[in-house]
């Protein structure tokens, strides 16, 4: 009888262009993805539901900050009594290959072996037929698994200890009510592995009402927004600042301004600053509409508000029509950067380059608009990429357009299609144009002279950090951390080990 159960719980990360996982000394952004399984499984143990006499044992491994101990965790099944499920969370696009290949390792030393995430649930949720490759791991013995596991976690880690597991499993028809559903697991030594040890992160809500094409979100969350108790989230804010002092949140809802909760969140959040002192501050994702619902902004400077991340994407109305984003109003996007800065909310934008109509010249121009016209306090360029379970990249896939076969590329720090005006190799000298301009001395100079006081220090601190990634390390911001660590020996299949001379 089974007396010892290790659940490894680990979001593995993406390969180099020179084949080295990467991994930094500390990181920016710890996953959410990684704390709700961990929350989830805390969860199916409080219940019972393995049994009274398993011992569980739940290690969260973030390959972006952790070595990953493949070999102990190969000979960790040895031990009498024991098993091992190895899960690969949280898996992004540019992160399958990766998370394939450990998958590979632990199958090949008898380990039970899961794989969910954004790739394989938007992969398969769109796609006529299941692509080769999963099918590959699927052979191999590899659980696959599309959808969110709110609901079925427990049922799943049930089959995995009786070794009934199914090589696929499919929730994506049924997904999750979120309200008092377990929130995410901050864990403290987890935590020490990031820049700012009190940054905690929570899901809110899952799902947007909009139709943009390049966006994967709606077909893998859905566009019906579900949306956690404002208790909940309270309580959960409340138990994390008096057992780990965290103080700052990321809430990675997609669109917070359509969590149809958002007024109770903020009010609940706003008694917490003003009863219970805790000094809460926090970022958020909106749309380009969110500072015309009433009183929104002004809640959300009350409950903690320092930054909001905007999908504006472009400032050419045909880019945005094109990309099905029409509740964009280039006229209107001064307006909304002043509606957060005059609240003392610091403006984030996301922007896509290499939109069918963009030219090199289109781009120059699009860009200097933003920064002398919109004004936002920071951007994150990313280049365009059919990420499979967006509209997208189904065109791409039905009209059969090329499209890398290497996923580890499909990060927006690569070009992995061709583009109608932008040459091979000019479509990502005019993005690295962009995030120079945007992060000139002279820019960073005028925003810094605009920011309200509230937001300053935070300005300051973000190009610190995005200068860092972009000019010294030479990587996405939003994928980079602090002090780059190669291990010698870990390397992508296929290239070689060099001599440590
Ligand atoms: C917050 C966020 C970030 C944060 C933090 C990452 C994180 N995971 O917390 C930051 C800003 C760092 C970030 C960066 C990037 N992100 Co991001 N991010 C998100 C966002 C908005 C929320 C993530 C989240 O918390 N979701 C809630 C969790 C609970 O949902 P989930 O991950 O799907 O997990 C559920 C199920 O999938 C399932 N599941 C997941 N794993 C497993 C494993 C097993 C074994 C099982 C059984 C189940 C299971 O169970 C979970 C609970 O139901 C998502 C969009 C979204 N709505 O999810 C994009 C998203 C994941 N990001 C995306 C991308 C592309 C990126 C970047 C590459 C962008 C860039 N160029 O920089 C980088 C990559 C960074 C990295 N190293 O991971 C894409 C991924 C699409 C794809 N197919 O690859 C998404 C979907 C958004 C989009 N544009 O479409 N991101
Ligand atoms: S607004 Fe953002 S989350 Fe919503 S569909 Fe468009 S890209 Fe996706």
């Amino acid at each position: 009888m089974l007396r010892k159960l290790n659940v490894y719980l680990i979001k593995p990360t993406q390969y180099d262009d020179d084949g080295y996982v990467v991994r930094h000394w500390r990181g920016v952004l710890p996953s959410n993805t990684l704390a709700c399984l961990a929350g989830l499984t805390e969860d199916v143990i409080k219940q019972k539901r393995l049994g009274e006499f398993l011992r569980v044992r739940i290690h969260v491994l973030d390959e972006t900050v952790d070595r990953v101990p493949v070999k102990r965790i190969c000979r960790s099944q040895r031990e009498q009594k024991t098993k091992t499920i190895v899960c690969l969370v949280g898996v992004q696009t540019n992160q399958f290959p990766r998370a394939a290949d450990l998958a590979r390792v632990f199958r090949r030393a008898g380990l039970t072996v899961l794989i969910g995430g954004f790739h394989v649930s938007g992969y398969l949720a769109l796609l006529p037929a299941i692509p080769p490759d999963i099918q590959q791991l699927m052979d191999e013995g590899v659980t696959i698994v599309k959808g969110e596991v709110e609901e079925t976690w427990g049922d799943l880690l049930c089959d995995a200890v009786e070794g009934r597991l199914r090589p696929l499993y499919d929730f994506l028809a049924d997904k999750p009510d979120l309200y008092q559903k377990p929130t995410p697991s901050i864990r403290k030594e987890y935590l020490r592995k990031f820049v700012a040890p009190n940054f905690g992160t929570i899901d809110c809500g899952r799902g947007c009402p909009f139709e943009c094409t390049f966006c994967t979100i709606i077909n893998v969350q859905g566009r019906k927004m579900r949306f956690r108790s404002a208790e909940v989230i309270a309580t959960a804010v409340r138990n994390n600042y008096r057992a780990h002092g965290i103080s700052f949140y990321f809430f990675t809802d997609d669109n917070f301004a359509r969590n149809k909760n958002w007024q109770a969140i903020f009010d609940a959040l706003a008694r917490l600053k003003d009863e219970e002192h805790i000094p809460l501050k926090f970022m958020m994702q909106v749309d380009v509409l969110s500072w015309k619902i009433a009183n929104f902004v002004d809640k959300a400077r009350r409950a903690g508000c320092t930054t909001v991340f905007i999908g504006m994407e472009s400032v050419n109305t045909e880019n945005l029509e094109g990309a099905g984003k029409r509740q964009n109003h280039v006229a209107e996007y001064s307006q909304l950067i002043a509606a957060y800065r005059n609240a003392g909310i610091s403006t984030h934008v996301g922007y896509i380059i290499g939109f069918p109509r963009d030219t090199a010249e289109s781009v120059r121009r699009d860009v200097a608009f933003l920064m002398q016209d919109v004004k936002p306090d920071h951007a994150s360029f990313f280049m365009l990429t059919p990420l499979p379970g967006s509209q997208d990249h189904l065109a791409a896939f039905r009209n059969q357009e090329w499209m890398d076969p290497d996923f580890n590329r499909y990060d927006s720090h690569h070009q992995v299609t061709r583009h109608p005006h932008l040459a091979d190799g000019e479509w990502k000298d005019i993005y690295l144009e962009a995030w120079r301009a945007f992060y000139s001395f002279d820019n960073m100079k005028a925003v810094l002279q605009g920011s309200q006081p509230e937001s300053y220090w935070h300005n300051f601190m973000r190009f610190i950090w995005y200068k860092n990634s972009i000019v010294t390390e030479g990587r996405h911001p939003m994928m980079c951390g602090f002090l780059r660590l190669k291990g010698r020996k870990q390397r992508r299949p296929g290239y070689p080990i060099l001599s440590p001379w």
